[in-house]
């Protein structure tokens, strides 16, 4: 019955269920037979998220390729929500997404995520040397994109009245940005994922933010093996887009 399990996770993260409305659910599912263990007493983990961020997407799409059903708390970065007293108890490093596990433990930073969910699953690395790799093009990610792709975006498209006062940082961040996905086109130009022979969460990892670069003014038409590898990953099973996400909010 795990078919039907995203479709549940949706449908919890859309109505924001509270403990006691999952628990009704959970008794609920219970009679279908659907997954008791993660459901079956209604305690799920929960993704403190904001809208538009690549990396709480990461989060969302993990779980939702995996069948893993979660709550999702909003954060509002721009009203400074992540450095609230409240929030900071929840996450002290006070940046989204953050994972609360089951049992009240949490995890922050995207990538380390991925590595915690997927662990075990057909999304992890499948030997030694692709774990590697995949650690790899995290690094870069974090490293060479994220922190190019993700300022530039904020700054032309979610803040877009401070795009003229930042023109000179964000031509700054395309260049150095357009470096790591010149390297990123010629590491696919031969390959279909990321690592290995099949879709993981490197390729997660990395397509949160090289998917939305056009929105950071970064022109996507120079990378046709990125291009080619972006719809691969668009139709792998269970994808769901960003927009999906924002819809949920
Ligand atoms: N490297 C971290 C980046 C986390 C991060 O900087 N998140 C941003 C949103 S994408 C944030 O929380 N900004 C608000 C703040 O720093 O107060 C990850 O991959 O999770």
């Amino acid at each position: 019955m795990t078919g039907q399990f995203p479709d549940l996770s949706t449908l919890c993260i859309r109505l924001n269920l509270t403990n006691s409305m999952q628990l009704l659910l959970g008794n609920y599912t219970d009679n279908l037979h659907i997954d008791k263990f993660v459901i079956g007493w209604g305690i799920m983990k929960t993704l403190y998220a904001t809208i538009g961020s690549g990396n709480c997407y990461k989060a969302h799409l993990v779980m939702g390729q995996l069948g893993i059903a979660y709550n999702c708390e909003w954060i509002d970065v721009l009203k400074g929500e992540t450095r609230s007293p409240d929030y900071l108890k929840i996450n002290p490093a006070g940046t989204v997404p953050f994972l609360k596990l089951e049992d009240g433990r949490g995890i922050g930073e995207s990538n380390a995520m991925l590595w915690f969910l997927a662990a075990g699953t057909h999304l992890f690395p499948q030997t030694l040397y692709d774990e590697a790799k995949a650690l790899e093009w995290m690094v870069i990610e974090q490293t060479r994109l994220e922190p190019k792709i993700s300022p530039a975006r904020f700054f032309t498209t979610i803040v877009p009245e401070k795009r003229d006062e930042m023109a000179e940082a964000i031509a700054k961040w395309q260049d150095e940005g357009h470096a790591g996905l010149s390297r990123l086109d010629a590491h696919l130009a031969n390959r279909d994922f990321i690592v290995g022979e099949a879709y993981s969460i490197a390729d997660i990892a990395l397509y949160g933010y090289v998917h939305v670069a056009d929105e950071g003014g970064f022109d996507m038409d120079r990378y046709r093996h990125v291009q080619a590898w972006l719809r691969r990953v668009a139709s792998t099973p269970g994808y769901r887009p960003m927009t999906e996400f924002l819809m949920a909010a």
